[in-house]
């Protein structure tokens, strides 16, 4: 029990750093995870092993998880509230990583939507890692015994298998794990890309054009704004039959906290460039606060360091305690500190 948990209900969810931090990530995962700590006791993760299931630059690994760690302070994380830390500092996650995997099956992880998307085209020489990452988000939850994954809807697959997997241990081994349910929020869940509407707005997509990036200045984001892609017809509404104005209707709607009706009224009869030069407005105000927060805090970089060390420390103690369970319920014995020397305080 962490120090701050105060009986709250723990959540766990993680982001890559792995690319910056657009709106759809905003949107569907962080700025929930902002909301949520207040009544719950959150852990937040970078989650750095993640992006080594596809090819990386290692003398960027690190500036790029202080950067994400960067921007999740500056959109509101609070590191005495919540734990946030970086995967790769807190070992048991790679350990129970491996005890899963030799609970998961060939089947279930190939049926995993995103492993069918990005083993596209490469054969036999996909990575395993892209199989198996499935299993190391599920460790990443499980450690912790949370009961709440907040999470963009894309990740729903991921939350079943990490379920089937908890079950699945519980019924051979006992209760050492906590099942649990994915949190999805209803507004900005599944935002799309701003040129293709029938793709999600992603990361690791490498057209510029497709995605608002929380850092970007207001000028690029209003250039964006202008060049989205419309459907046909004039009018600003949404529908199955516009799914283009259908996304930014809803980004505008989960701004501003407005509901799509209301939007749709606002802008009756005046056309496409009025409603994207307005979208355009309230967006840059939205994530103005958030922008000018990070450069401050992205120029200090030793402070950046220090949260990640504290939360590193508090993250490894929770997970350490459900790390003996493992070990004992699975027959790997009483579990004892790891063989080294202590490691003097970082900082
Ligand atoms: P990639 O493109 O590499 O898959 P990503 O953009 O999905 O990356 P992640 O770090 O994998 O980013 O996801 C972080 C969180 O953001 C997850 O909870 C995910 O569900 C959410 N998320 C990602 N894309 C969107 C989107 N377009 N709309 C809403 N939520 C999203
Ligand atoms: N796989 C997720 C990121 C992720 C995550 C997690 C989310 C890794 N570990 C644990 C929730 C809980 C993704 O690609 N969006």
């Amino acid at each position: 029990m962490d120090r701050a948990e105060d009986g709250r209900t723990r959540l766990f969810s993680g982001i890559q750093p792995t690319g910056e931090i657009h709106l759809g990530n905003y949107l569907g995962a962080v700025r929930r995870w902002v909301e949520l700590q207040r009544d719950h006791f959150g852990i937040f993760s970078v989650v750095d092993l993640h992006a080594l299931t596809l090819p990386w630059d290692p003398a960027r690994l690190r500036d790029q998880v202080v950067d994400t760690t960067a921007l999740l302070l500056a959109a509101g994380i609070d590191p005495e509230r919540s734990v946030l830390f970086a995967q790769s500092e807190v070992p048991a996650h790679a350990e129970l990583t491996w005890v899963l995997t030799c609970l998961a099956r060939m089947g279930e992880l190939r049926r995993m939507i995103q492993f069918k998307e990005k083993s596209r085209g490469a054969g036999e020489s996909v990575g395993a890692g892209v199989l198996t990452y499935p299993v190391l988000q599920a460790a990443d939850v499980l450690l912790y015994r949370a009961a709440g994954v907040p999470v963009g809807e894309d990740q729903r697959q991921h939350i079943e298998l990490m379920r089937d997997l908890a079950e699945r241990f519980n019924a051979s081994f006992g209760p050492v794990f906590v099942v649990p349910e994915a949190w999805v929020g209803e507004a900005g869940a599944r935002i799309m890309a701003l040129d293709d509407p029938t793709e999600k707005m992603s990361k690791s997509s490498p057209r510029p054009g497709s995605k608002i990036l929380v850092t970007d200045p207001p000028d690029v984001l209003a250039r964006k704004i202008r060049s989205a892609v419309t459907d046909s017809g004039r009018d600003v509404r949404a529908g199955a039959d516009k799914p283009a104005l259908t996304n930014l209707l809803t980004i505008y709607s989960v701004v501003e906290g407005v509901t799509v009706t209301e939007l749709e009224r606002r802008f009756a009869g005046r056309g496409y460039s009025d409603f994207k030069a307005a979208l355009a407005e309230a967006v840059i105000e939205f994530l103005r606060p958030v922008r000018e927060r990070y450069e401050v805090l992205v120029a200090d970089r030793a402070r950046i360091e220090d949260v990640l060390a504290a939360g590193a420390r508090r993250a490894a103690a929770m997970a350490e305690e459900t790390m003996v369970d493992v070990w004992a319920a699975t027959g790997l014995g009483r579990r004892r500190p790891a063989y080294v020397a202590p490691v003097p305080e970082l900082g």
